[in-house]
């Protein structure tokens, strides 16, 4: 048994509550931690044995993938269980990789990338996912840092990998996952053709890595954040259970990018966990009116997305659209506006529920189904975490009471929460403090346990959803001849929370340039030189252009509610 960490608020104790029967999930106390535990053959192959023996409907895909151009994918179980056994046989025999060895996954939203997804995990290949935003910059970093042996990407990301391959002496093996072959990179679609069903699944131990997610940090470049199968033995928790209440004959969709922590846990392991069916929809680019096409045209129940999408979803007319089969909305990645739950549900008929967590720990807080919803709280702290709010001694402090957000690490740290930021041990210790993992999040509790978000307390810009270290943006800045010094901040928006904004001094050079096509040249030049959604959408530049006169070489006007005056040190 594991130890229960911290006490169990009241409020809480009915998530321990175990409403599955044995035969149809898979199960695992709150607190109890097995020796081993893998994915794909502890979940994914359990389902495919309930299909074989008429316990979850087969016709009812695993995964339900859709395209714009009509293109359909339907596999259950039985099917995903064969394709990612031969995609495991790829990634050991074709690719050379062992256990342990790290991949990096660059792929848009295609059934390939769940493939592989499972792939990885039936043979002990760490996973490191990436944005398809990421440049050749970004990828190098990626794989010099994690010393990736393989990377896995498709045509238009091959060619920014192979600007930078030499100079990754440990990069072995380049996959491409294509109807296209390239010259020095194998053809996934025809080794998966060839592979094996027959594969031995890994018996992963508790301790070893899974997956490594890149975030930002306040400082420096993204940092690694190492999960074990913790995280994924996590969905298949009571309590965790009790957040969705997802079942096999759901269909859930997640709108989150494959790069991200919320899609791993939104597109996998929540819905494989429990038999569900995960539906996954790839747009070319993200237009909202597709999603609401594609909410009231397929029979999704369930759907998970930052919000950001739902404020531009409620930008169009939602309420002359019909669900007829969603029961159920989820967000995570950013805190959710009362006006916009507001919004949604007059619209809809639905409550938004929340979900809370970062990279660093996949499911944190939420609003389990069923439980009373108090708007603008993030929801409660999920089993076996016990968040409290703690000050700058690391004491806990009562409710009502603002503070860090923190998650209780002693006498025993949670298994799903990471093990530590890769080969940064200075920063791993500098995320504790006495007995908690501090999130970097302020906010509070109150008496029924109910988590209220702050905001930052950091640096760190959170914008659609997206993580942003100020400094990235600041050093591609810099390498711009027009940019003497940058500070980048966030500012607050009505549709994204929150979007970066740079504040630039130019070089003499620059200052006579037209201010609006030189903003827009900075904005470029950010999004080549780094994954484009950190591009600055405001600046003084910007902003001026719209809005005011530039006097080149002038801060601009106080922002309210300053008022700032210049005076001399004699003077009151
Ligand atoms: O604003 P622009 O149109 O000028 O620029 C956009 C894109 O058009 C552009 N872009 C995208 N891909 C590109 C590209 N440019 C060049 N090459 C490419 N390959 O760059 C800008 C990117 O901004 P964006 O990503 O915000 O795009 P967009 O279209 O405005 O999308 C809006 C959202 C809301 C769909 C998007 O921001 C989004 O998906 N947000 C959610 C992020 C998310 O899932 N976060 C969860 C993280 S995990 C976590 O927090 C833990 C929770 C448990």
């Amino acid at each position: 048994p594991w130890p229960i960490c911290g006490s169990l608020h009241p409020h809480r104790r009915h998530l321990l509550a175990r409403p599955f029967s044995r035969t149809e999930t898979p199960q695992w106390g709150d607190y109890e931690i097995p020796k081993e535990f893998n994915f794909a053959s502890d979940v994914m192959d359990h389902w495919a044995r309930m299909e074989k023996e008429g316990k979850r409907d087969p016709l009812i895909p695993a995964l339900w993938w859709v395209n714009d151009k009509g293109d359909e994918v339907k596999w259950n179980f039985q099917e995903l269980g064969d394709l990612t056994r031969q995609a495991a046989n790829v990634l050991t025999e074709n690719c050379g990789l062992q256990r342990g060895d790290r991949l990096l996954l660059i792929l848009p939203r295609i059934p390939d990338l769940w493939l592989l997804t499972v792939g990885c995990i039936r043979a002990g290949v760490v996973l490191l996912p990436g944005t398809i935003q990421l440049t050749a910059r970004d990828i190098l970093y990626r794989l010099q840092s994690s010393k990736a042996k393989c990377i896995v990407t498709n045509e238009t990301s091959a060619l920014a990998v192979d600007s930078v391959a030499s100079d990754c002496p440990q990069l072995k093996t380049k996959l491409l996952v294509s109807e296209k072959s390239l010259d020095g990179w194998l053809d996934f679609k025809t080794l998966l053709k060839a592979a094996s069903v027959d594969h031995t699944c890994v018996k992963t131990k508790m301790q070893e890595p899974m997956t490594i997610f890149f975030t930002s940090g306040t400082t420096g470049t993204p940092k690694m954040v190492l999960h074990t199968p913790g995280l994924a033995l996590r969905s298949c928790l009571p309590s965790t259970r009790q957040v969705l209440k997802l079942t096999s004959s759901d269909i859930s969709w997640c709108l989150s990018d494959p790069g991200w922590i919320l899609s791993f846990v939104a597109s996998v392991l929540e819905p494989w966990s429990s038999g569900t069916c995960s539906f996954i929809h790839q747009m070319p680019q993200f237009k909202p009116e597709a999603i609401l096409k594609t909410l009231s045209r397929y029979p999704i129940t369930y759907m998970t997305a930052a919000p950001s999408v739902y404020r531009m979803l409620l930008q169009l007319d939602v309420s002359s659209y019909k669900f007829p089969t969603l029961k159920h909305a989820a967000t995570g990645g950013d805190a959710l506006l009362p006006e916009d739950f507001e919004k949604w549900k007059k619209a809809t008929g639905l409550a938004i529920h929340e979900i809370y967590g970062q990279s660093e720990t996949g499911l944190t807080c939420a609003v389990p189904r069923g439980i009373k919803i108090k708007k603008g709280s993030m929801g409660i702290a999920i089993p076996p975490f016990d968040m409290q709010i703690i000050d700058e001694k690391g004491n806990t402090l009562p409710p009502g009471i603002e503070g860090e957000m923190a998650i209780r690490i002693k006498p025993t740290r949670p298994i799903c929460l990471f093990s530590g930021y890769v080969d940064n041990p200075e920063k791993t210790s500098s995320s504790e403090r006495g007995d908690f993992y501090i999130t970097g999040d302020r906010g509070t509790i109150d008496e029924d346990g109910y988590i209220w978000y702050l905001g930052r307390d950091d640096d760190i810009i959170k914008a659609s959803g997206y993580r942003i270290g100020p400094s990235e943006v600041e050093n591609a800045l810099a390498e711009h001849p027009a940019v003497a010094e940058s500070a980048v901040v966030g500012s607050q928006d009505p549709l994204r929370g929150e979007v970066v904004k740079a504040f630039v001094v130019l070089t003499p050079e620059f200052r006579s340039h037209d201010p609006d096509k030189l903003a827009q040249e900075l904005q470029q030049h950010v999004k080549k030189i780094t994954a484009p959604y950190k591009y600055p959408r405001k600046g003084p530049l910007c902003a001026a252009s719209k809005r005011m006169k530039v006097k080149l070489g002038s801060l601009g006007k106080p922002c309210l509610p300053y008022n700032v005056q210049v005076g001399n040190s004699n003077e009151k």
